[in-house]
């Protein structure tokens, strides 16, 4: 059955799960619904009559496996598979789900869902049948093309399940306007250094198995982890005896778990980074032959650090010198089998691109870049593109067509037009100013993400709204169109998000997954809907694909397994990639090398040369560079002395699952705050700033910042440090519970210069609600 005479991926097909004739069998009868028949490991006497499938976890979209039992249309219990490179610590290993995971059986059979689709009609949302909404989706989407041209419609899909978004708003309508979430809300100031300098961003995740020092840094990767593979390949490493290091201003699940936290000031990295750098250079620890051979800029890099003492960065960072001097010596001496995990932490404030590139430079100078237990370059596999294999002959409509933020003068402003082109923060400004008028929201909500209350007058402003979502909250309640999406479990899904780390660090794998159950109520799963839209447009030729497994059948034509057989398995193991793959392949910078320095990066340059031009105090030359918090976005002091930001629990994806019972109970608990009749997140705050307001666990506080406040519950503890309060972020209008504050309320549209990154570090004062 190969397709692939060359042969290129070839594979190992795992051995657990047999695909016998009998699994087979109950395949085909289990028709659409992927049901396997019972042929598991496991005991599941106790489900009675259940029929097991199987599902890729999107709770937080990292798609660990899951086995599900189904009763009658019932999913009746859930749990991990064996084995997959995203829920286990790799072949043989157990595989599990974690809190968000588990909650996956309760969301399916949610009754808050939406279960049908919705259209506006005389200001009011009312129901509809598919087919109406589509046509009243496709009117007004000509109509607004027509008036105003399709160029001010934004695609702001994020998790979708597909990746037909894409295809139907750019090549199809024709927008140029596409806000995804890494670059804007996610890690932008990272995302663009690790691009800029050659690590891409694969930064984020350690060769953990081979590590033997771990630094996690600004990383809770106990609490918020990319499948449950990293936590477990992390414990893995620590029990083979690597030392874990961590980065954080607060005392994270992580940090308890660390041989050493360093409790940073926060938006000190960069010079936390910069003398290690300097303890490096000085002592020779430095991988010469991999600088010599594979870096560009190291000399402007050392006189960069040459005054960057231990000393000095103690003053800005809080850390004791010799503690830096140590971390950097044992980093060094552990290199190449030495890894930095860095993520959101030194990636959502005003400086993090500066901060981030000073982070990453430490990894070219020790050389550990794609070593084994250093930052590994993960390899995705080789999907097709289903159009081509199709000989569709697809237009771009939005080919040549420039984005408002580079086009118009107005947004001289924002140097960052010439990186990323658009800014989740400005959209508000964009939308008044009438460049852009609509938008396509898929499994994202705007407003959680940063400057709200800016973001819910644009809501107001926008002539068309479509969201394709599972939950009323205040962003589908704006809509003029609302589609009811079928979640994970209720369709037909192939993984194809790459860079596709996992615990197999020396294999590129594949995962999919049959729908469990039918969808609930009159729900579609995302890529019908899109089919929907786009027949309805008169673009039915684009998408003849009669359903998404085909159209996933389609994106295997260079792999050597059919979507069913890989739903049959759940996941299947592909060829070994090796490491130091850019002997190969050179870094993909300008100069093919890894970049201490940027010369002449086109967009990244002139973002810098504006910026110095609107901020003349500062002087942003291309190499990693000192440049102190609060030189953008707040400082806090006077009469909002506290530091403010928002942290992950690991009960809640984003704003996703703050609806549903079981993790919010289960988050309750664990602040022993369960018997309170309130539904949201919580303020943590340390005893002190909390003794000298009067303010005590369960007391309902008011966060004030210059924007405006929000209410929230009170939990004092030692986890954050005295001047800095920290809240968990999607609650509030991400949800439909009334309960909790969106931390964004009280942000002020503050950004990172250089990577429009929205900066979540806001100055502000915390009171007693009610007291003065
Ligand atoms: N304040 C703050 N905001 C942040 C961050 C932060 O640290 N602080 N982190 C940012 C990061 S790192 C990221 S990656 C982004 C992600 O953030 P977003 O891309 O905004 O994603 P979510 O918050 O998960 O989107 C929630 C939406 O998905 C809907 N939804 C829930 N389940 C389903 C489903 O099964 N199908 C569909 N179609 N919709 C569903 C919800 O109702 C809600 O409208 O968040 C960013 N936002
Ligand atoms: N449970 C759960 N898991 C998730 C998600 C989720 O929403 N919930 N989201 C997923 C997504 S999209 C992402 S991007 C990842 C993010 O994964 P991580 O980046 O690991 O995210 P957090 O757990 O928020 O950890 C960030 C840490 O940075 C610290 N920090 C804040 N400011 C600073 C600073 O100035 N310097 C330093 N050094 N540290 C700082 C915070 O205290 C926090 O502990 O998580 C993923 N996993
Ligand atoms: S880490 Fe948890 S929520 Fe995320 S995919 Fe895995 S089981 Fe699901
Ligand atoms: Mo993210």
């Amino acid at each position: 059955m190969s397709k692939n005479e060359a042969g290129e991926v070839a594979l190992s097909r795992r051995s657990l799960l047999k695909v016998s004739g009998a699994a087979v069998g109950a395949m085909s009868l289990g028709g659409c619904l992927g049901v396997l028949d019972d042929e598991t490991d496991r005991d599941l006497d106790r489900l009675g009559d259940a029929d097991v499938a199987y599902g890729n976890c999107w709770m937080c979209h990292h798609a660990c496996g899951q086995e599900v039992a189904v009763n009658d249309g019932t999913i009746v219990d859930i749990t991990g598979v064996d084995g997959h490179p995203r829920g286990s610590a790799g072949p043989g290993r157990e595989g599990t789900l974690c809190p968000k995971g588990l909650a996956e059986m309760e969301k399916a059979h949610d009754p808050d869902r939406i279960t049908q689709p919705y259209i506006r009609e005389d200001g009011e949302l009312r129901q509809a049948d598919w087919d109406e909404a589509f046509e009243y989706a496709a009117t007004r989407l000509k109509a607004l093309d027509e008036q105003y041209g399709a160029e001010t419609f934004l695609n702001a899909a994020s998790w979708a399940t597909t990746n037909l978004h894409g295809i139907v708003w750019g090549n199809l309508y024709g927008t140029p306007e596409r806000i995804g979430r890494g670059r804007h809300v996610c890690f932008g100031g990272a995302h663009l250094s690790g691009n800029l300098m050659g690590v891409g961003t694969h930064m984020r995740f350690v060769d953990y198995q081979n590590a033997d020092y771990i630094i996690a840094w600004g990383r809770n990767l106990f609490e918020s982890f990319a499948g449950q593979w990293e936590p477990k390949g992390v414990l893995e490493a620590l029990d083979n005896g690597a030392k874990l290091v961590v980065v954080d201003p607060q005392h994270t699940p992580t940090a308890q778990k660390a041989d050493e936290w360093l409790p940073i000031e926060p938006r000190t990295d960069g010079a936390l980074a910069l003398a290690m750098g300097h303890v490096i250079v000085e002592e020779n620890l430095y991988d010469e032959a991999f600088v010599e051979e594979w870096t560009y800029g190291f000399e402007r890099y050392r006189e960069e650090v040459a005054d960057k003492t231990p000393e000095w960065a103690s003053e800005r960072t809080g850390l004791e010198p010799g503690v830096i001097r140590q971390i950097a010596v044992e980093f060094a001496e552990a290199a190449p089998a030495a890894g930095i995990a860095l993520w959101t932490g030194v990636g959502q404030y005003a400086e993090s691109q500066k901060a981030s590139q000073a982070v990453f430079a430490l990894n070219g100078l020790v050389g550990n870049i794609d070593r084994p237990g250093g930052l590994r370059f993960w390899r995705g596999p080789p999907f097709s593109n289903p159009f081509e294999v199709r000989d569709i002959d697809l237009p771009n409509n939005a080919a040549g067509k420039t984005p408002a933020l580079r086009k118009y003068e107005e947004y001289e402003k924002y140097p960052f037009r010439h990186t990323t082109g658009i800014g989740h923060n400005q959209i508000p400004e964009m939308v008044e100013n009438g460049h852009i008028r609509g938008m396509y929201c898929h499994y994202d909500n705007p407003l959680t993400d940063g400057n709200t209350q800016a973001w819910l007058e644009a809501l107001e402003e926008m002539e068309l709204i479509i969201t394709v979502d599972a939950y009323w909250n205040e962003l589908t309640r704006h809509a003029d169109v609302v589609f009811p999406e079928a979640i994970q479990l209720e369709k037909d899904t192939l993984i194809d998000y790459a860079p596709a780390w996992s615990a197999y660090h020396e294999n590129r794998w594949v995962s999919a997954s049959k729908a469990a159950v039918e969808p609930q109520g009159n729900t579609k799963p995302g890529f019908d809907i899109l089919k929907g839209i786009a027949e309805a447009m008169g673009w039915g030729e684009y998408i003849p694909w009669e359903s998404e497994a085909a159209y996933n059948e389609d994106m295997l034509a260079n792999i050597d397994y059919s979507f069913e057989e890989v739903a049959q398995e759940n996941y299947v193991i592909l060829d070994e990639f090796g490491y130091e793959q850019w002997k190969d392949s050179g870094f993909s910078t300008a100069t093919g090398r890894f970049q201490f320095y940027l010369d002449e990066e086109g967009g990244y340059r002139r973002s810098i040369e504006e910026l110095d031009e609107q901020v003349p105090d500062v002087d942003l030359h291309t190499g990693p560079q000192w440049v102190p918090p609060g030189t953008f976005g707040d400082t806090p002091d006077g009469e909002y002395p506290l530091h403010f930001y928002d942290t992950r629990a690991v009960f809640f994806a984003f704003g996703a699952d703050q609806v549903l019972d079981h993790p919010r109970e289960q988050y309750a608990r664990k602040h022993g705050l369960a018997s309170e009749e309130y539904e949201g997140n919580y303020l943590v705050m340390n005893t002190a700033d909390a003794d000298e307001r009067g303010i005590e666990t369960g007391d309902m506080v008011t966060v004030a910042t210059e924007k405006g406040d929000g209410e929230v519950m009170a939990y004092v503890s030692e986890r954050t440090p005295p001047g800095f309060v920290t809240a968990e972020f999607g609650f509030g209008q991400g949800n439909s519970k009334e309960d909790g504050m969106n931390t964004m309320i009280v942000h002020d549209g503050q950004t990172d210069p250089i990577s429009s990154q929205v900066d979540r570090h806001i100055a502000a004062e915390v009171r007693k609600t009610g007291g003065d």
